[in-house]
């Protein structure tokens, strides 16, 4: 069940795609608060209810005792304090004795404390205060918080659908800036027969970082690139900044500017800010003719005939615009022989810190949202997911019947039916392999099905065996990348000695590859999530609430990768019987029986597990070097007390155009002993 309630006067976010009418009675469960503007909704906990939601952030999968902001920010540094990430995904449920979810549907800042001022209070507060709040609950008592999380998925629509080849490794760097580079990356995967699918193109293939061109010097021939590259069965996905340099030689400022496509400032000036390739313009996303605008700007690289973007920079990040920094000149002027040792240091850092990202930026500009004028502070969420919708639906046009490959740094709810999301700039730190783990289910509870982080880690330099182990783990997301920054450590598996485990672990994805996809696929067109905490699953287990560290993958499976270094194994808990699959490689795995409870297991260093629920079956494919090449013709079936049927989900994996009726295939095998 599903009732709208509406404060002030709701922005129009196109988040939800149900047009529920407004309820007239007061809001359950939460008690509304006013002062001035903003509105507070507040509730008291008791001592076991979890809180989970809010989708892309830091901390654990039950996120009590903490608060986060609803605040889209270019934050690399996602260290366990952090309140806010690149997304708002304001979905947060609630399960207690009478569990519900609730959905605030706010482009502006929210800020949610979730047990942190007073341990048995739950206050989220809206500074517009004007905001459409759903309230979800359970129509099915035996699985609750999967039941919340379909229901929401109805309210605000079906998640994206990649095409299958987007299942395989891409290899990704911040730096790779030519043909040359390219053709590298493929050789060297080739010839240690590394599974290999995609190559992602970072800001270093344009001409001076300007969007929609390429740098000739390094890329003389993007399309004959794209026809070699695609020959070899690999797909190229070049990266879109949301700026656009405001340099009246370009054609795209040009013709922004000349029909009025870009935000202004008060005095009707367009605002500018410093970002990759110097002052740049922002395109008033939240205009519809902007966004087809813009979307028709990635018709030409899709001419070429690469398959699919990342967007970036849409939060959106500003370095600075002028008015802030001759701001930060002033103060710094200011403070010219009139600091004290004990503060000088703090001020000054502090003068020029303050001009990235920042609040007066952000109330410097304006949107026209259905005629009217909004400043960008109050709509600020939005912004990146209006651009990769402005992408999504640019590539629709331009090829209707095809899924293309899209993955977004910001985004809002209703991103997650156009496109996927990563999760930004982590750091090649144990802690943000357990950071991506955990931050799996939430994304999925918010319907972004395929997502992933950078395998790896983006920031700092990485290490043999964190990148192992990271690979085990992301053998198991859709969106499987290795991307890291300039001048990091290089780390494409081909680089390290034990480059054949890492290798080995891409083999098992590739080999799991029509099983993920099948698991994934009926995810997405069942409302579904494929990544799950325990506690959804197994609602009467006490001990399930409590783990932080394994998760449910799909309908048969549960994952528990090792997250520690020098760790040769783990303690994993099993909520019921499950057969384990210890992988060294796609062909070369152990198979044992393990109750339910808590278990020792070893893992040395080239093995990773994947468990098996009793009476549900899993299956391995042939392992090939490019995903189009793994097919179902012969599989393996893996499993405890299945019945010997296997039903799995199959299609092109490149027509737009699905159903799950369609895409079931069966099989019977002869039951194991
Ligand atoms: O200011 O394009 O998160 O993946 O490599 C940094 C360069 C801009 C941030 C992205 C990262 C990408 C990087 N970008």
């Amino acid at each position: 069940m599903i009732r709208r309630y509406a404060f002030g006067c709701p922005l129009q976010t196109g988040a939800v795609s149900l047009d529920l009418p407004k309820e007239q009675d007061g809001v359950p469960f939460l008690e509304v608060s006013r002062a001035e503007k903003a509105v507070t909704l507040s509730m008291a906990l008791a001592k076991d209810d979890l809180i989970m939601g809010l989708g892309e952030n830091v901390g654990p999968i039950n996120r009590r005792g903490r608060r986060y902001q609803s605040w889209n920010s270019d934050e690399f540094n996602h260290t366990e304090d952090r309140q806010s990430l690149y997304a708002s995904h304001n979905l947060l449920l609630v399960l207690c004795a009478a569990p519900f979810a609730l959905y605030l549907d706010d482009p502006g800042r929210v800020t949610w404390d979730l047990g942190f001022t007073d341990a048995d209070t739950m206050r989220i507060e809206s500074e517009n205060g004007d905001f459409d709040l759903y309230i979800i609950t359970p129509e099915d008592d035996a699985f609750s918080a999967i039941d919340l999380c379909r229901q929401f998925r109805r309210l605000t629509g079906r998640s994206y659908i990649p095409p299958r080849w987007a299942l395989g490794y891409i290899q990704s760097r911040w730096g790779y800036a030519s043909e040359e580079d390219v053709k590298t990356v493929a050789r060297c995967h080739r010839e240690k027969h590394i599974p290999l699918d995609g190559i992602c193109l970072d800001i270093d293939y344009m001409d001076a970082f300007r969007d929609f061109t390429v740098n000739k010097a390094a890329i003389p021939d993007l399309k004959g690139l794209c026809d070699r590259v695609k020959a070899d069965g690999l797909h190229l996905i070049p990266i879109i900044d949301a700026g656009v340099k405001a340099d009246e030689n370009d054609p795209v400022y040009a013709e922004g500017l000349k029909n009025g496509y870009f935000c202004r400032k008060e005095d009707g000036s367009v605002f500018l800010a410093a970002v990759w390739p110097g002052l740049s313009a922002f395109p008033d996303f939240l205009r519809e003719e902007v966004r087809t605008w813009f979307g028709e700007q990635y018709f030409a690289m899709l001419e070429s005939g690469v398959d699919g973007f990342w967007n970036d920079m849409n939060e959106p990040a500003l370095f600075y615009s002028p008015e802030g920094l001759e701001d930060a000149y002033g103060a710094l002027a200011a403070m010219k022989g009139e600091l004290k040792a004990h503060d000088a240091s703090f001020k000054l850092i502090g003068a020029v810190n303050g001009i990235k990202n920042s609040m007066d930026d952000y109330r410097r500009f304006f949107h026209s949202m259905n005629g009217k004028t909004v400043r960008h502070d109050r709509v600020h969420n939005l912004y990146g997911a209006m651009m990769t919708k402005a992408a999504a639906e640019g590539m629709r046009r331009f090829a209707p019947d095809r899924r293309m490959l899209l993955f977004t740094r910001s985004s809002f709810i209703g991103t997650h039916r156009e496109s996927g999301v990563w999760m930004g700039d982590n750091f090649s730190w144990w802690s943000h392999l357990a950071l991506h783990l955990r931050m799996l289910p939430s994304l999925n509870m918010a319907g972004f099905i395929y997502c992933g982080a950078d395998i790896g880690g983006f920031g700092a330099d990485t290490e043999e065996e964190l990148l192992l182990r990271w690979l085990q783990l992301g053998a198991f997301t859709p969106l499987m990348r290795n991307h890291s920054a300039l001048h990091t450590r290089e780390q494409e598996i081909y680089r390290f000695s034990n480059w054949r485990q890492m290798r080995d672990a891409v083999r098992v994805r590739y080999a799991l590859l029509p099983f993920l996809y099948s698991e994934m696929m009926r995810a997405i067109l069942q409302d579904g999530m494929l990544f799950r905490p325990l506690c959804f699953d197994y609602p009467l287990d006490p001990h399930a609430p409590t783990v932080e560290d394994q998760l449910m993958l799909g309908e048969s499976c549960m994952i528990a990768p090792v997250l520690a270094p020098h760790a040769k194994g783990r303690y994993v808990y099993l909520p019921e019987d499950m057969l384990m699959v210890l992988f060294a490689s796609d062909t070369q795995y152990t198979l044992s029986h393990l109750e339910k409870g808590h278990h020792w297991i070893d893992m040395p260093d080239g093995t990773f597990p994947l468990f098996i629920r009793r009476g549900k079956a899993a299956f391995l494919c042939r392992a090939e070097e490019r995903s189009h090449l793994v097919n179902t013709d012969e599989m393996t079936v893996l499993g405890w007390d299945h019945d010997g049927e296997i039903t799995w989900y199959e299609d092109d994996g490149i027509t737009a155009d699905v159903s799950l009726e369609k895409g079931l295939r069966h099989r019977t095998f002869p039951r194991e002993a």
